[in-house]
């Protein structure tokens, strides 16, 4: 596997990539060989779960250039995230906030897996 889809990829800064390594405990729902999904610490709606890439990548543009196949790899999780959590005929929402004026307070591309509620639209 090369390097930008390894979790040995990392950021020994970055909180994500303390979460894959175990260093810090996270809730995992769902893990395949390059995606890591987990429970939201502050959880927003009955499912909130967010998926990662193992390997650093600070967003989805960033992660797309490096490996769109990466990057379809953590569409594809999300998608069973929603499967295992009962949510995906209802529907949900999968957000990547990206940026300073998006709120992004993780600089590790993560997308959450919203659901189990109604959800409105526009957001705030
Ligand atoms: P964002 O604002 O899009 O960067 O989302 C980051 C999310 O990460 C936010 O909803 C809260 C969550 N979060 C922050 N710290 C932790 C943590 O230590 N564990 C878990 N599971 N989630 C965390």
């Amino acid at each position: 596997m090369s390097d930008h889809r390894k979790a040995s990829n990392r950021d020994p800064a970055c909180l994500f990539c303390k979460i894959v390594a175990g260093e810090i405990p996270g809730d995992v729902v769902h893990e395949t060989e390059t995606t890591l999904a987990f429970r939201d610490i502050q959880p927003q709606a009955p499912t909130h779960v967010l998926v990662i890439p193992k390997a650093h990548h600070t967003d989805a543009v960033a992660a797309t250039r490096a490996d769109a196949a990466l990057m379809a790899d953590v569409v594809l999780a999300a998608g069973e995230v929603a499967r295992i959590e009962g949510i995906a005929d209802s529907g949900y929402r999968l957000v990547a906030n990206t940026g300073r004026d998006a709120q992004q307070s993780v600089g590790h591309l993560h997308l959450h897996v919203l659901g189990g509620r109604s959800l409105q639209w526009p957001p705030g």
